[in-house]
């Protein structure tokens, strides 16, 4: 039985990737920071119904030694490293938190796989937010990065150590850059969720009203379950390298609003506003991204739709209020 070891399975790509992987017959070890709400921080897991077929263990990014620990004892075949301070507004207010967990965070896991486990093949979690203010449209593989935020120039540094791990140590380590991906697991702090959590909301009459930044943005989104198979994809190459995912659709935080309030049956225009402050001190304003590389060399391709996705993401929403 292969075994994966997994950082950030609390998050939503970690609880998508668990059920993946037990469904290839994996074992599957997660990695939980410490946390004083651990009977609540497992309910993703337990949303897909795997809390009770992974074992969880304890362990924190800036943490060498507990990382160290985890890989010698449970000895990985394949470790995803999806752990992160992931929310880019976040990282203005907390620029040095986010560099230690998003930044160096994944060279401790790689130092971590490198002394106890170094034939393991490693996958760093990557972002299309390095491409920031764009070079080029679409952005692929080959296009220059700019990053615009302290979350992006973290997830940049941790991106080439994974490069150069694999060039000075030979490490299997390949870097997804995933573009926006999203789901009903979403963090209700991040725009998709925002909206259709409180769409859902409008609709069951608890507010009147939703609040957004810029709406304007371009996001090239995709979900979530089909993304995670990607990046198991990409360990099972005989070479290690890095990849572009992604639908190749862009729509901007507008088009994705009015298609959960045309879902919910309701008229968008009636209901949001914008707050000044809500929008961020340097924004990204344009993503797409040109995922050619992964559907030859993988087979992989994005399957679910703009419109399918908010629909599964209003109606989760919908049924969790009501619950
Ligand atoms: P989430 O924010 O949902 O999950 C982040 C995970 O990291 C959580 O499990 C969190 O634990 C954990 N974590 C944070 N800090 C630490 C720490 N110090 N030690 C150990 N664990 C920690 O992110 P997603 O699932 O959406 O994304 C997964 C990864 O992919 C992230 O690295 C993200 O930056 C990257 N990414 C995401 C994209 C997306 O669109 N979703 C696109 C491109 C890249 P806790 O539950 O305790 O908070
Ligand atoms: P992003 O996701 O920054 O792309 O990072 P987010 O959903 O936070 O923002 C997308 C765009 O929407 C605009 N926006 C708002 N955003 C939020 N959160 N709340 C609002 O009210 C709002 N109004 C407008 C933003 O300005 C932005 O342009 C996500 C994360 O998952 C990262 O970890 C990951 O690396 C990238 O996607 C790819």
């Amino acid at each position: 039985m292969k075994v994966a070891l997994i950082t950030g399975i609390t998050g939503q790509d970690g609880a998508y990737l668990s059920e993946f992987l037990l469904g290839k017959g994996y074992r599957v070890i997660g990695i939980m920071r410490r946390s004083a709400s651990s009977d609540v921080i497992g309910e993703r897991l337990r949303w897909l119904g795997v809390l009770d077929k992974i074992t969880l263990v304890e362990g924190n990014l800036t943490d060498l030694g507990s990382l160290v620990r985890i890989v010698q004892e449970y000895r990985p075949d394949e470790v995803y490293h999806l752990a992160a301070q992931s929310f880019v507004a976040t990282s203005w207010q907390q620029p040095s938190l986010t560099g230690l967990v998003t930044g160096l965070g994944a060279v401790t896991m790689l130092e971590a796989v490198r002394i106890a486990r170094p034939q393991a093949r490693f996958y760093q979690a990557s972002s299309s937010e390095m491409f920031g203010k764009v070079q080029a449209v679409p952005q692929s593989e080959t296009t220059p990065f700019y990053p615009r935020s302290p979350y992006a120039a973290a997830k940049l540094y941790a991106h080439w150590m994974t490069v150069n791990y694999r060039e000075s140590f030979g490490m299997h380590a390949s870097s997804g850059i995933l573009f926006n991906h999203e789901s009903p697991l979403r963090g209700i702090e991040f725009v998709t969720r925002r909206i259709t959590h409180t769409v859902a909301r409008i609709k069951l009459g608890l507010t009147d009203h939703l609040t957004l930044g810029n709406m304007m943005a371009k996001r090239d989104w995709g979900h979530a379950r089909d993304y995670v198979e990607a990046m198991w994809l990409m360990l099972q190459q005989d070479i290690a390298e890095d990849y572009v995912i992604a639908t190749g659709r862009t729509a901007t935080v507008t088009d994705f609003c009015r298609l959960v309030f045309d879902a919910a049956d309701l008229v968008m225009e009636d209901y949001v506003r914008t707050d000044p402050a809500l929008l961020r001190p340097a924004e990204v304003e344009l993503l797409q991204g040109d995922a050619a590389k992964a559907a030859r060399q993988l087979g992989w391709n994005a399957r679910v739709g703009l419109e399918d996705l908010a629909a599964e993401m209003l109606a989760a929403d919908i049924n969790r209020l009501r619950g």
